[in-house]
């Protein structure tokens, strides 16, 4: 625990404070109750304050390695005095050519093609980009319709913003989404499924919803529908047993592209290389980002079914014709691929995936054991990612966890919150040790955050 007269006391005067517009922040609160980060090492941050803080999500799901990690370090300090930097378009290197090969290995077999961008919100706007181009390649073209679900993440593009389900993302821009979205229900129901361990055995029947949506519209005017494996931004939403399968079997019938939006699940994060593979489903895309680079370069990316690339090279055009007019100037960067080659050596020959499979049973025994403290009304957990909701405080959404993340700070974690719900994503190179103080640390916050 830190020492309580360590309680963050940063205050106005840091240079930059008012400069500064922060992404997804409630801006205000953090002008008057700044947080800053000094260093981090393993699964730690150190603040300017001097305090340690378990780094619960791993960064923003991200840092599956943990921080400072010594081969990545290694691997991006040689390349940027090999080759910094090389165009994207019409030529590459034989590193992000190489990473590609090795992402594609690692990816559920018939996935072959990585076409790379810089974060989430690009892979998903590629996914959906590339879904309704082959569409229309293939003759479909009338397929212009995708098909989200509520409470799903799905970056801040306008085509990810526009599949996504989170009320509070949608509001402001209603009228300049992408036109023609509809939105599978999502599928948590806490009186059906609350407290439960890895898969609930409820609600299989949600996936039929798609056949209504697909009865509404019509197959012939649907390109594809796009899912996170687990609704991991809203707070570890896990779909229920059998559901994917469905999803699965009805796209295939519908002749409708399934997209996995596997940016927080991929590389390990469910202790197999992706969602896909624990959950015995193929997509015909997944979305990747994250943990690719462990996070120290932003890299992101989409891995296509071979056919789908190949209908593109099908196209009745020259040779030198740009076959899909999409990219940019950062894709595959050779600073980013540098450090994803280091990330999987960690993460597959290092051991880390396994590591994190490892760990899945004592995250769970942690967090469920938190059962029974005041104001938890759910726990879930699957994979190495779990959440705990939080009894919201009367007429104030989201205080409730505010106060516990204000908490932990206190205590010495860095907690992650959305709404009244705390989710938690630890980084797999944790000890187990590591995981039980960080459900010391997590309970003691709670216990203050309700204390009043
Ligand atoms: N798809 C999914 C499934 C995501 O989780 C994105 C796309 C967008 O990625 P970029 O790199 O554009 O941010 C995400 C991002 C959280 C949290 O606290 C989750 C994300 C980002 C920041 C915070 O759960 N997910
Ligand atoms: N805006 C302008 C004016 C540009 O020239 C470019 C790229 O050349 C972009 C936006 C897109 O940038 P990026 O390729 O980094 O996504």
């Amino acid at each position: 625990m830190n020492d309580p007269k360590q309680v963050p006391t940063q205050e106005a005067g840091v240079a930059g404070l008012d400069n500064s517009w922060l992404p997804f922040t409630p801006n205000r609160y953090f002008q008057a109750h700044p947080k800053l980060m000094a260093s981090a090492k393993g699964a730690w941050y150190t603040n300017t304050e001097g305090q340690r803080l378990f780094d619960a999500l791993s960064g923003l799901w991200c840092c599956p390695l943990g921080h400072a990690h010594a081969g990545i370090a290694e691997a991006i300090s040689r390349q940027v005095l090999e080759l910094d930097y090389s165009p994207a378009f019409q030529i590459s290197n034989p590193l992000t050519l190489s990473l590609a090969k090795r992402i594609a290995d690692l990816a559920p077999a018939g996935l072959d093609r990585v076409f790379f961008t810089n974060s989430g919100s690009e892979a998903v706007d590629t996914a959906l980009k590339i879904a309704y181009g082959y569409q229309r390649l293939r003759g479909e073209g009338s397929r212009t319709r995708f098909i989200g679900r509520e409470k799903a993440y799905h970056g801040v593009g306008f085509g990810g913003m526009s599949v996504g389900g989170m009320p509070a993302n949608r509001k402001m821009f209603g009228p300049v989404m992408v036109p023609g979205v509809d939105h599978l229900p999502h599928t948590y129901n806490l009186s059906e499924m609350a407290f439960s361990k890895g898969m609930p055995k409820w609600g299989a029947h949600l996936a039929d919803e798609l056949e209504r949506i697909v009865a509404l519209h019509d197959a012939s005017t649907i390109a594809a529908v796009i899912v996170e494996p687990i609704q991991g931004s809203v707070g570890v939403v896990v779909p229920p047993e059998g559901y994917l399968q469905k999803l699965r079997e009805i796209c295939t019938k519908h002749g409708i592209l399934l997209i996995f939006d596997e940016v927080i699940t991929g590389f390990g994060r469910m202790g197999t290389p992706f969602a896909a593979q624990f959950f015995g489903v193929t997509p015909d895309i997944i979305c990747f980002a994250k943990g690719v680079t462990n996070g120290i370069i932003p890299m992101g990316g989409v891995i296509v079914r071979e056919d789908i690339f190949q209908t593109f090279m099908g196209i009745n055009a020259p040779q030198y014709a740009v076959e899909l007019c999409h990219g940019f100037t950062y894709s595959g960067h050779p600073m980013a691929a540098a450090a994803g080659h280091a990330a999987l050596d960690a993460l597959t020959e290092g051991g880390a995936i396994a590591q994190a499979a490892a760990l899945i049973p004592v995250l769970e025994e942690v967090i469920h054991s938190l059962k029974g403290e005041p104001g938890v009304i759910d726990i879930r957990n699957i994979g190495l990612a779990a959440a705990v909701d939080l009894q919201p405080i009367a007429g104030k959404p989201g205080a409730r966890a505010l106060k516990t993340f204000e908490a932990g700070i206190h205590e010495g974690v860095l907690l992650r919150f959305t709404a009244d719900t705390i989710a938690m994503g630890p980084p797999f190179i944790s000890t187990p040790d590591e995981l039980r103080a960080m459900g010391d640390m997590l309970r003691r916050a709670i216990r203050i955050a309700m204390a009043d």
